[in-house]
């Protein structure tokens, strides 16, 4: 929230020493936790996986200095700047998976609490921000030592707490924000650089002084409307026409499910995708019971919600299905993993995000398998012994691990005197079908080669090995989209689930070949780069990226 009010805040805290218990041994088919980096430097709020297999991640320039020097004396000077106006620390990093190593880049707006898309080219577009960066758009292009390029008065509005979609044209639209009814398009042409359309659903969700409907949860439906969920409800909306399509229940029992009441939300896997129906659900999980943000601003703590919320929004008369998670969450990330499970994982079960607004973190996460019966989709994780609390964030990687960093639930770089202290540790999560246990199980792909470029409605050969027995209605193949994750929502997430055709065994007995079509529309998956995955037995492969190549076959 805003420093000002934050700072009324911190005389009120009693501030304890956190015992986080021991970690028991880890149970087998639970998942495994690994500590990558004792420090990182910086906060990990927002982060993006590029298709050259770095995690961009970015923290927040105002409040003082983070852990990481940039070499070479370099120094940020911003007579802006709240607290630091000269700042020789970084506050964006470049994560290199492979080599697990940091490279600190250099931002120098201030991206606190902003949003981001790949565009069709794979170039990282960040939008928004506090200060001076709130109507800054930021792009990184991958490249061995590339950095940020910054312009400033590119947004109409200021995107604060706003949330970004890219769009089956390849531009992307950015909805919301603090005090932001309205939404605009980025790329900008000529004619609508200062262009903002009003979206009064944006007003009709705003709690007044919760808010409740910040970073709202969007969702590119198969119908090619935008699907905007916000504190309880949601929208179908026809981002052309500026126009309500449809209006979807609130969610039973009513509790908000969006900042600060930080719940967490999916398109689950896209399936049957050559059928002229395709099905759209969503899942969204947690979040804070309605007045528990201004309950935690005066020390009272309320228990998160213990619920998830699925509809079919593609249903002529949509319906809330409710289900009960093994335990109450605030702040979690769900993450769609390549399998199509859901992790959620991070976060809280007492209080709601914002400053130091969070209490008894979660340290299970929970595995939902979207297609077991009602009552039997859960399954409790293994535990971390790291709370990630406000400011954490999670990615999926191409190796099929999730890779969990940050948590900074104060207004400064607080590393000590605080209940939950400034993280800087670098985890990652490595879900049970990574067990060794299965590597005669575990596809290899061998073909095609990573970077393919793949066309609207092509079939695509993916060649691939497994040593164990081949059960052959147990392979499928998923692409998947990368998201922009920060504040417990991963934007643009996306899982399309492949039916593979004309499985045969080619050359030595462990190698096989199937054909996958690939999407015909950009409307089911919008250009840029995916994740491949074969999936054999509920067990991905390591991921290869594909290109999908909007401007050839392109249809709408
Ligand atoms: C947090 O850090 C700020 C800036 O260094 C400092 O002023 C403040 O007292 C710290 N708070 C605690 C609880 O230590
Ligand atoms: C809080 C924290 O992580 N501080 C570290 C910052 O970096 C220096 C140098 O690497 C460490 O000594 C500190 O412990």
């Amino acid at each position: 929230m805003t420093p000002s009010l934050s700072l009324h805040i911190i005389p009120l805290l009693i501030f304890h020493i956190l015992l986080v218990a021991p970690p028991s041994p880890a149970e087998a088919g639970k998942g495994q936790w690994h500590l990558l980096q004792e420090n990182i430097g910086i906060v990990g709020m927002h982060m993006q996986l590029l298709h050259n297999d770095r995690v961009i991640m970015l923290d927040r320039t105002d409040f003082g200095l983070s852990n990481l020097t940039f070499p070479n004396g370099r120094c940020r000077n911003n007579p802006q700047e709240m607290v630091v106006k000269t700042d020789c620390t970084a506050h964006s990093v470049e994560y290199d998976v492979a080599a697990n190593t940091v490279r600190a880049l250099f931002v120098q707006t201030n991206v606190w609490c902003s949003s981001g898309s790949v565009s069709p080219d794979g170039t990282l577009v960040q939008t928004g921000g506090f200060n001076d960066g709130d109507r800054t758009v930021r792009t990184l292009t991958p490249c061995r030592m590339c950095d940020w390029r910054e312009v400033n008065n590119e947004l109409a509005a200021r995107r604060w707490y706003a949330t970004n979609q890219i769009l089956p044209d390849g531009r992307q639209i950015i909805i919301g924000g603090r005090r932001q009814f309205n939404y605009e398009f980025y790329p900008k042409t000529q004619t609508t650089v200062k262009n903002t359309y009003s979206l009064p659903f944006l007003v009709q969700t705003n709690d007044a002084l919760a808010e409740n409907n910040l970073y709202p949860f969007v969702f590119l439906n198969v119908d090619g409307n935008l699907f905007i969920f916000a504190n309880n409800r949601a929208i179908l909306f026809d981002y052309n026409k500026n126009r309500v399509v449809k209006t979807y229940p609130q969610i039973p029992g009513g509790d908000p499910r969006c900042y600060p009441s930080t719940g967490s939300a999916v398109l689950l896997p896209l399936k049957k995708l050559r059928e002229s129906n395709v099905e759209a659900e969503v899942l969204i999980c947690g979040g804070a019971p309605r007045g528990a943000f201004l309950d935690s601003l005066s020390g009272r703590f309320t228990g998160a919600l213990k619920t998830c919320a699925r509809m079919k929004i593609t249903d002529p008369s949509p319906r809330w299905v409710m289900e009960t998670m093994p335990g109450a969450r605030v702040m979690s990330d769900m993450i769609l993993l390549p399998n199509g499970d859901i992790l959620i994982i991070n976060g809280a079960s007492v209080g709601t995000a914002g400053w130091e607004l969070g209490r008894d973190p979660v340290l299970n996460p929970f595995l939902y398998k979207p297609n077991n019966r009602v009552g039997s989709r859960f399954e409790l994780q293994n535990p971390s012994n790291i709370p990630r609390m406000y400011h954490a964030s999670a990615v999926l990687l191409r190796d099929g691990r999730v890779l969990v960093a940050g948590s900074n639930p104060h207004t400064y770089y607080n590393f000590t005197n605080v209940m939950f202290p400034t993280e800087l540790r670098l985890e990652a999560f490595s879900p049970s079908y990574l067990e060794p246990g299965f590597s005669n199980v575990r596809p290899t792909i061998v073909s095609p080669a990573s970077q393919t470029k793949v066309k609207y409605g092509e079939t695509l050969k993916v060649g691939f090995e497994v040593t164990g027995s081949l059960v052959k209605d147990s392979v499928s193949v998923t692409m998947l989209a990368p998201p922009f994750a920060t504040h417990s929502f991963s934007m643009n997430q996306r899982l399309l689930v492949l039916e593979p055709q004309g499985l045969r065994q080619v050359g030595k007995s462990t190698s096989y070949e199937v054909e996958v079509k690939a999407p015909g529309s950009s409307v089911l998956a919008p250009p840029g780069f995916y994740l491949l995955f074969m999936v054999h037995q509920e067990i991905p492969s390591q991921g290869i990226w594909i290109l999908r190549w909007a401007f050839i076959n392109c249809k709408i």
